[in-house]
């Protein structure tokens, strides 16, 4: 296995590679999972579908999704407007779309004939609703084409399924697909982030296309369905549009480092946001290039990837983390959290037959599991709560499928259990699985999300079935990023479409995964338990017995420019002293005897920084604070969950909070002079976080007279349209 597949093999010979690299399986000294046992979680995965499912075609359909708190549908326009989420509710029965495929993985072909001729008798596309581009694609179109493609396979295999069946949903898909690519009529070749699905983009009813950016997720995760919906319906024009928008991506990918930022301008291409990561903005654009030459097998795409992949590993991982550097300035980290989406990545690794760091990342996501009960959406590099959200994210137990896959090591059904065991006690009420406000306190937020159907119920099935007890072959498709299966035989069975194949890929530097996937074998010959090895290292690394970090130092570089003072002096009033290290640089920490550094160039000092190892043993309780919207037309309906300082005043020592009108610092990220100091005095300033140190905004904030800060991550103003745009609100 260790072999590199030859360029001028088949693809569908690519993907047996592949498959038989994640099906090798060594015996190992852990105590293995007897078959009762695993059938006996199995039984209860599916009794938790079936009370997922049940309750979301009982209480909510034909809405898009199920509030499992208020047990009814949530109908767009009917409840308080959630910003950017919303956008990926059409109108058109998402949750039911999202979750046929699941219903034939899980053997229920009964209720996968009766939701698709719902589907097919019910659902309208033709909605005059402002939609997502990219939620679209993956959950309806992908759940449209992942549907097509199990209803066609039940068709031939006349069993007395799906005998009626004439293509209906791929007929949708279509009608979708056409109602999806006004979006990219824009110059450049990405496309628009939202698209009306009755007017378009540019029509005066259309309500969108006043945009200018979009997230390179949002660009570069199209190209599975879209590639798929050409193949399938002949139309070469989806797969050529996705493509070029991968083309532009690949164009503007940073020279120096191979690296692209979370946010790109639509119209030239310039990148808004330059910090680059694994997890939210950027996940499924590397997924998609690595799985489009699965499925399409061109190796045009698997070069990207590999390119990319090199980058990742020189930059961003440094087992068991994955941190976020700056795309032009990589060696800089651009914060010191984590968010919850890069927990994919994993079993992206595995695909790409990467195992060691697979297993060190996912050993460490799940020490944070078992501290927090749930990844929350984000966690810092000491895997404390940054932000407890947790909206049922099958990211964890997607790679943990993978790795299962790859090691056969029963560990991974152990944190299997763990998963369904935390979704059953943590998460399930009378009417469904509710999202969970904050993993601190447990609180329940009224929202099931179509994902948590479509992706973790098929992932946690899988992983407790053997191959034989399955309807299909799991081992001949792909998941798309939202678990969609799509057959590898679509590269071979249909010819690609004109036009859409690249001819010679750039050259790069080959290494032992350039072509191939190797095995266990191949990399840990003669090692029954590397898998176990590997993990032991990070056993401990949360909670009580962690043990110190082994390698805590990494080199940064502090900007320290945008303050006018010395930077001495500067670090000082942070309470930050230095200590002198042995290769003649400073090691930071917050206390010790202040030294001079050795050397400073262009503004900006060299230092090391050290991880302090912390001696609590429990994590500090942080109580998290409201900020509710009080002004119309939000009338404290809008409530936001915001983490305390650690300085200033106690508010909840004051009875009423802090009540004021709100001004958007100017600039946004307070990193330079304040132009708007005048307006801010005696209001609640909003500013970014990031760019610059906290504490200098805080002080220039502060300055300005302001009477609380909201410091708000880019992420959220991104992903849930906080922030508007106007320069006040109440
Ligand atoms: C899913 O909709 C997809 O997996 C997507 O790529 C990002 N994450 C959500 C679930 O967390």
């Amino acid at each position: 296995m260790g072999e590199r597949v030859v360029s001028d093999m088949g693809v569908f010979e690519k993907w047996v590679l592949l498959v038989s690299a994640l099906c090798t399986v060594c015996p190992l000294q852990v105590r293995s999972m007897s078959k009762e046992e695993k059938s006996k979680i199995r039984d209860q995965i599916v009794e938790m579908f079936d009370h997922a499912y049940g309750s979301y075609m009982k209480y909510a359909y034909p809405a898009d999704e199920l509030m499992p708190l208020s047990c009814r549908g949530r109908v767009r326009g009917l409840e308080p407007n959630r910003g950017d989420i919303d956008d990926s509710l059409g109108k058109f029965s998402l949750t039911l779309i999202d979750t046929l495929d699941t219903l034939v993985v899980l053997n229920k072909l009964e209720e996968f004939e009766a939701g698709v001729r719902r589907v097919v008798q019910e659902v309208r596309l033709d909605n005059d609703v402002v939609v997502s581009v990219f939620e679209t694609n993956i959950r309806v179109l992908g759940g449209l084409l992942g549907a097509h493609v199990m209803a066609d396979m039940l068709r031939k295999r006349a069993e007395g399924h799906m005998a009626w069946y004439r293509d209906e949903l791929l007929h949708m898909a279509r009608e979708l697909g056409h109602r999806l690519l006004p979006a990219f009529n824009t110059t450049s070749g990405l496309p628009y982030p939202r698209v009306n699905l009755r007017h378009g983009v540019l029509s005066p009813l259309s309500r969108t296309g006043t945009e200018s950016d979009t997230c390179t997720a949002c660009a570069g995760t199209m190209i599975l369905e879209f590639a798929a919906l050409s193949r399938l319906s002949g139309e070469s024009v989806f797969e050529e549009q996705a493509r070029r928008a991968l083309d532009v991506l690949w164009e503007k990918r940073q020279r120096g480092s191979d690296l692209v930022g979370t946010v790109i301008n639509i119209h030239n291409g310039d990148w808004v946001r330059r910090d680059s990561g694994v997890g939210a903005g950027i996940d499924s654009y590397y997924e998609y290039l690595m799985k489009a030459y699965i499925l399409l097998g061109d190796d045009v795409y698997l070069e990207r990837f590999n390119t990319h992949y090199a980058a990742i590993m020189k930059y961003i991982s440094q087992p068991p983390l994955l941190l976020s550097v700056h795309m032009h300035n990589p060696t800089v980290s651009v914060r010191s959290w984590m968010d919850s989406l890069l927990a994919f990545f994993p079993g992206l690794q595995v695909l790409r037959g990467d195992l060691k760091p697979a297993i060190e990342t996912h050993e460490m996501l799940y020490q944070v599991t078992k501290q927090h009960k749930f990844l929350p959406e984000a966690f810092t590099t000491e895997f404390r709560v940054h932000w407890g959200q947790h909206p049922l994210r099958p990211e964890f137990a997607e790679s943990t499928y993978f790795l299962y896959k790859a090691t056969g090591d029963p560990h991974y059904l152990g944190v299997g259990r763990s998963i369904v065991e935390k979704l059953n006690t943590h998460a399930r009420v009378p009417c469904g699985f509710a999202a969970v406000q904050d993993v601190r306190t447990g609180t329940h937020e009224d929202r099931m999300d179509s994902f948590f159907l479509a992706e973790m119920f098929k992932y946690l099935y899988l992983l407790f079935s053997e191959k034989s007890e399955l309807p299909i072959d799991i081992d001949h498709y792909v998941f798309t990023t939202e678990a969609h299966l799509l057959p590898v035989s679509l590269s071979t069975a249909l010819s690609p479409c004109r036009h859409n194949r690249t001819n010679g890929p750039p050259a790069v530097e080959d290494d032992l995964f350039t072509h191939s996937c190797p095995s266990a074998q191949t990399l840990f010959p003669n090692n029954p338990s590397f898998a176990k090895t590997i993990r032991d290292s990070y056993k401990y690394l949360t909670g009580a017995g962690a043990a110190p970090p082994s390698s805590p130092i990494r080199g940064i570089e502090l900007p320290l420019h945008d303050n006018g003072m010395e930077p001495m002096e500067f670090l000082k009033s942070m309470g930050i002293s230095l200590t002198p290290l042995s290769d003649g640089s400073v090691g930071v920490s917050s206390s010790g005897s202040p030294l001079e550094p050795s050397s400073s160039q262009n503004g900006v000092y060299r230092v090391k920084l050290i991880a302090e190892v912390t001696t609590e043993e429990e994590e500090e309780a942080v109580v998290p604070l409201a900020v509710q919207i009080i002004s119309p037309p939000f009338l404290g309906r809008t409530v936001l969950t915001a983490g305390p300082a650690k300085f200033g005043m106690d508010l909840t020592k004051q009875e009423h909070g802090v009540k004021g009108s709100v001004v958007r610092s100017v600039p946004f990220s307070a990193c330079s002079v304040l132009e708007n100091a005048v307006e801010l005095h005696g209001r609640v300033g909003v500013a970014l976080r990031g760019d610059c140190m906290f504490a200098a905004k805080a002080r220039r904030l502060q300055e300005a007279g302001v009477i609380g800060i909201i410091f708000i991550d880019p992420l959220q103003v991104q992903v849930q349209g906080l922030i508007p745009h106007r320069s006040h609100d109440h």
